[in-house]
This record gives structure tokens, sequence and C-alpha cells, in this order.
């Protein structure tokens, strides 16, 4: 005959210290939006139009931008990480006046788009010439 096994359990107070790792589950989202840049037609190509700037609610991941569409050849992002605008070519506010490009914000999983507004104001030169000959031709 066996002697009953009594066992006796000590419970003490443990701490556990749990480290919560963020996950790359929210999307980037664009600063001071709506985004709207004058720029005037004389400016001369590789000139910087704007900074564009994108932020990211998760620890992880890296932030990149690129231009998807409505540049017509006219402007460029300088490098994926910094999301300076260029001007790459010349504008001609008689042949277009507004661009609206889609800039993509990614986190290398998800994206947020942004619709870039550029208008493009009368060269100053232009405007001086215009207010000369007004006044000249008012002026005979
Ligand atoms: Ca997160
Ligand atoms: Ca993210």
């Amino acid at each position: 005959m066996g002697l009953p096994l009594c066992v006796v359990a000590s419970v003490s107070n443990a701490q556990v210290r749990v480290t919560v790792l963020d996950r790359n589950d929210s999307p980037p989202s664009f600063r001071d939006t709506p985004l709207e840049y004058s720029v005037s037609e004389d400016l001369p190509t590789g000139q910087m139009v704007a900074t564009l700037r994108a932020s990211d609610p998760d620890t992880l991941g890296h932030l990149t931008y690129s231009l998807v569409s409505g540049d017509d050849g006219h402007f460029q992002l300088d490098t994926a990480d910094t999301g300076v605008l260029r001007l790459k070519e010349a504008l001609d506010r008689e042949a277009r006046d507004t661009y609206r490009l889609q800039i993509r914000a990614s986190d290398g999983v998800q994206h947020t788009d942004t619709v870039v507004t550029i208008k493009v104001r009368k060269a100053l030169q232009s405007i001086r010439t215009y207010k000369f000959l007004s006044w000249f031709y008012q002026n005979p």
C-alpha cells in the first residue's frame, strides 16, 4: 500500500514583461494637404519646386516617394528617399498653367497617393514688359 502523494504548489508573484512588437500595418499619410504650389514659368530646369513629406505611425518600414502621373515630362523627383520635386523641363504658362501630379508615398507594404497641384505664374520679366507696353500704348 502506497502513501498518498501530497503536492503543495507554491505560487508566488511573478513579473512578466511583454514587449509588443510593432507591425507595419498603417499606411503613410501626407502632411500639409492639400498640396498646392505656385511656380514662375521662368524657373530654370533642375530647380526645386517643393519638398513633399509623408509620415507613418509605424516604427517599421522606410518611406519612399514616387511620381505616378500628371507631370507631362516637366517634373521629377530627386530620389525615392527625399521627396524633393524638381523642374525637369521648362514651363510655358500659355501652353499649360496648371499641373496635377499624383505622388505616392510607400512604406514598402502599403502606399498612399496624393494630388499635388502646381500653378504656373507669369514670369516677372513678362509682367514688367506687359506693364510697360500697356503704359506705352496708353501714353503715346
Ligand atoms: Ca503598426
Ligand atoms: Ca506603415
